[in-house]
This record gives structure tokens, C-alpha cells and sequence, in this order.
């Protein structure tokens, strides 16, 4: 038996198109679209009918950048897959790419399989992943041939974190020549982590201990030499590259520049780039710990460049870097020294939201909120047209949102399993107010229907941006 949804009276808004248009699901899909009035909308029965009026219909939030359960500092992400994915759909996400870490002297398989195991029957939503390379041999450069077979198409190299997830230049090479073979996309965490242990070391040794210093060790300029370096190294491979957590102005222009001469480079920034500084990371009484993750908070002055740069394209995508660690009890492994803070960020709750306020404030268009946030993670990742879009055959994963509701983000309120909220207190003019994961209601008129296990592993192709 078919079960037919029909959401009904909405603006249907994608990365390509706006349109007061009633929505047909069977099932898990999309059926068809059609002219809001029109005969053939008028003609559709189904066995449950959701009034938009007055909302937006869009796509489900695809966040391709998560943490959820992530060993870190000698302790471990606060939000298990069940909570994490549980609170990305009351945030109007439906699907996240969350990141397996192979550890040194272990493979890949060893790795994925146990972040298989952290994600089997816990999700609330649909969920794929990428594979952190912590140790490039010839092994691994085999096993990520078979990665790429099994949907799992990208790959996380560091250039900071000596001794944890760290690669030379060389290793990078290698694994970015294996990349450009089998079709894997490689995502570079661009951080001159060598030069910054020496920073590190000798503002502690100045005696300078707190969150703020985390912000000058990691200075800009390491992050726009390692950004460049990885851009000609992936030149030198020939393959594509995408470059996660962009923060800073000069780190921008090195993607811009590169992509003004063609180059095959992507470049993704986080909400807290783009709404928080440096002055979070310098409040008293240690609360800068909230704020510590990596690349770190900039500047103010930074985030011009970022709006700029995901108006003009030359960042593409929003993903948060979802990574909390609770305050209590965690950030605090940090006092007397800000490199024991572990780093990280709660948001994948808050990044559709921010984004719509982004709109309402004027930074970006309605279409270009639906292109970054759920349209062209879904390409760059190979989940299109299944997932970042409402079209025909997609997937039903669709978000009714109320853009008049005016709501203020809290750690009181919010759903990710961490004691505080990075925004507590930011107003926002826009909401979630119901969600479809496959056609199953999640969210139900803010009354959360989800249930762990719903969420299944989604087998990406190679990338669609190219
Ligand atoms: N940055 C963070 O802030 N947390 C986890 C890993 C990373 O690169
Ligand atoms: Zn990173
Ligand atoms: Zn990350
Ligand atoms: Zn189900």
C-alpha cells in the first residue's frame, strides 16, 4: 500500500527555483510538484495533508561536516549519533556526513567499521561518512580505493595535530594522487600545525594559559600558507580539493585565487566563523572555553570575507564542524591551559536557523541559504538529486518552515547533549516547524515524532561539483 503525503499551500524554495507549489509524496519520495491551485494539484489525494501556509518547503539540511562521539584530548564528543542526529532534525538537518578516524597504525577498515557500529540503530536521520586518513601507507592508499566503492568518497587529511591526526607534505601528496585515480574527494583541514606547536609552547612557557591565546597561536597567516600549499600540492596531484573550516579573510583569497585560474578547489565555512569572533574567545572566567575549536575564532573583521566569499562562490558550503564538549567537565580539562581545552563547537541544531538570518539580514538570498546549506553539500558529497533538493525521485526529506516565527537560541531550550549553547541569547526570525525524513514525520508542528533507527547509512557517489 502507497501512503501519499501531501504538503500543501507553501513556497516551495530550492537552490535553483521558488514556487507556490503543493508537494506529493508516496512513500519515502517525491512524486511531483505542482502549481499551487492548479488541476493537477487539486486532483491529488492522500492519507495525510500538511498545511504550509504561509511556510517555506525545503529541502532537509544536508550538514556534511559532524563530529558526533569524536575521541578527542583524552575525551570524547558529547552528542552520541542518537543524540546528535536527534537535535540536527529539530534544527531542519536531515542528513549528516559525520567522519570516521582511522588511528595511527590501525586501517581504514578497522576505523569505519567502528564508526558503523557508533551510527547502526541510533539515528534519527539519514547519515554517510568520510574517512579521516591518520596514517598514509600503502595499505591505507589501497583501502581507500575500496572506500570509494563502498560510498564512503572523501577523506579527511590534517596538517595540524602533529602526532594525533597529522600528515607531511608528503603523505598528503600520495594521498591526493590515490584521490585523483579513484575519484575520492580530499578535504583538508589547512592549519601549519608544526609551526603552530611552537607558538603553542612558547605562550605557554610566557605564561599566557587562557582561551584567548588558542585564537593568536593558530594564526592566520598558518592557516593561509597551509591553505596554499595544499592548493598547489593537489595541483601537483591533479586532483580536486576541498578545504573544510575556512575562517580566516587571507585563507578566502587563497581559494579565490586559485579558483580564478580554474582549479578544482572548494572551500566550506561554519556558523561560527561567520557569527562569532575572537571577543567570545577572550570572555572572563574561562567561558572562552566554549568558544575553542579549530581553525579558531577570527577577528571580526574576518567575516566580511566570509559572506563575501559565499556570495561571490568562492566558498560554496556551510557546514557547522558540530564537535561539543560540555563545559563542565570537559572545556575545564583546559584551565591553566588553553591547549587542553578541547576543541570544538556544538551547532548542528542551530545552522539552518542562522543561515535564515542571515537571509533576513541581507547576507545571502533564499536560494543561495537552500544552495549552501542542503544543494550543494548533497553535489559535493555525491548525495544528489537524492538528497539537497525537492524534486521528483528525491528523497522526502523536506522541511516546513515558519520564516515570521521569531525564537532565541538557548542551551534551556535547544536539543544537542552539551551545557551550553555558542549562541545563548542570539534572536532568530525563523523556525523549524516540521520534518519529513523519507517521507516519515520527525518533527510534527515542533512535536518531535522521531525514533533512533529511523536514520540509515546513505552510500554517496564520487563528487558531483566538479
Ligand atoms: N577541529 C575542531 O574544532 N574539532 C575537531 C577537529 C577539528 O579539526
Ligand atoms: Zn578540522
Ligand atoms: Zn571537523
Ligand atoms: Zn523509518
Amino acid at each position: 500500500m502507497t501512503f501519499r503525503t501531501l504538503i500543501r499551500g507553501g513556497l516551495v524554495v530550492t537552490a535553483a527555483d521558488e514556487l507556490h507549489a503543493d508537494v506529493l509524496v508516496e512513500d519515502g519520495r517525491v512524486a511531483a510538484l505542482a502549481a499551487h491551485g492548479s488541476a493537477a494539484a487539486e486532483s491529488w489525494t492522500a492519507d495525510r495533508t500538511l498545511d504550509a501556509t504561509g511556510k517555506y518547503v525545503i529541502p532537509g539540511g544536508v550538514d556534511a561536516h559532524t563530529h558526533m562521539e569524536l575521541p578527542f584530548g583524552g575525551t570524547s564528543a558529547s552528542d552520541t549519533f542518537e543524540t546528535g542526529t536527534r537535535a540536527a532534525a529539530w534544527g531542519g538537518t536531515t542528513t549528516i556526513v559525520d567522519f570516521a578516524v582511522q588511528s595511527v597504525g590501525r586501517t581504514l577498515r578497522e576505523g569505519l567499521d567502528a564508526w558503523y557500529a557508533k551510527a547502526d540503530g541510533k539515528c534519527a536521520i539519514d547519515y554517510a561518512f568520510h574517512m579521516i586518513v591518520s596514517d598514509v601507507n600503502e595499505h591505507t592508499l589501497k583501502e581507500m580505493d575500496a572506500l570509494v566503492e563502498e560510498g564512503v568518497s572523501s577523506f579527511k587529511l590534517f596538517m595540524a595535530y602533529p602526532g594525533v591526526f597529522y600528515s607531511d607534505d608528503g603523505r598528503i601528496l600520495r594521498a591526493m594522487q590515490r584521490a585523483s585515480g579513484n575519484g575520492g574527494l580530499i578535504m583538508m583541514h589547512a592549519e601549519n600545525g608544526i609551526a603552530i606547536d611552537v607558538l603553542i609552547e612558547q605562550a605557554l612557557a610566557r605564561g599566557e594559559t587562557d582561551p584567548r591565546h588558542h585564537g593568536e597561536v593558530r594564526h592566520v597567516l598558518l592557516e593561509a600558507e597551509a591553505t596554499h600549499r595544499a592548493v598547489q600540492l593537489a595541483r601537483v596531484a591533479g586532483a580536486p580539493l576541498y578545504v573544510v573550516h575556512v575562517s580566516a579573510e587571507e585563507a578566502v583569497a587563497e581559494l579565490a585565487a586559485a579558483r580564478d585560474k580554474g582549479l578544482p578547489v572548494f572551500g566550506e565555512t561554519c556558523p561560527q566563523y561567520l557569527f562569532l569572533s575572537t571577543d567570545n574567545l577572550a570572555e572572563p572566567d574561562f567561558q572562552g572555553a566554549k568558544y575553542v575549536c579549530s581553525t579558531p575564532l577570527r577577528p571580526r573583521e574576518h567575516q566580511a570575507a566570509l559572506w563575501r566569499g559565499l556570495r561571490t562562490n568562492d566558498l560554496q558550503v556551510v557546514s557547522t564542524d558540530h564537535c561539543p564538549f560540555c563545559f563542565k567537565g570537559q572545556k575545564e580539562l583546559g584551565r591553566g591551559d588553553f591547549s587542553k581545552i578541547p576543541n570544538g563547537l556544538p551547532g548542528v541544531e542551530n545552522r539552518m536557523d542562522l543561515l535564515h538570518q542571515a537571509v533576513v539580514d541581507g547576507h545571502i538570498s533564499r536560494r543561495r541559504w537552500i544552495e549552501i546549506a542542503c544543494a550543494t553539500p548533497a553535489r559535493m558529497f555525491g548525495l544528489y538529486p537524492r538528497k539537497g533538493t525537492v524534486a521528483p525521485g528525491s528523497d522526502a526529506d523536506i522541511v516546513l518552515y515558519d520564516p515570521h516565527a521569531e525564537q532565541v537560541l538557548s542551551a534551556a531550550t535547544h536539543h544537542m547533549n552539551v551545557d551550553y549553547s555558542a549562541y545563548e541569547g542570539k534572536r532568530i526570525t525563523g523556525r523549524v516547524d516540521t520534518v519529513l525524513s523519507r517521507g516519515e514525520l520527525v518533527l510534527d508542528a515542533r512535536q518531535y515524532t522521531g525514533r533512533a533507527g529511523h536514520g540509515a547509512f546513505v552510500h554517496r557517489s564520487t563528487c558531483q561539483y566538479l
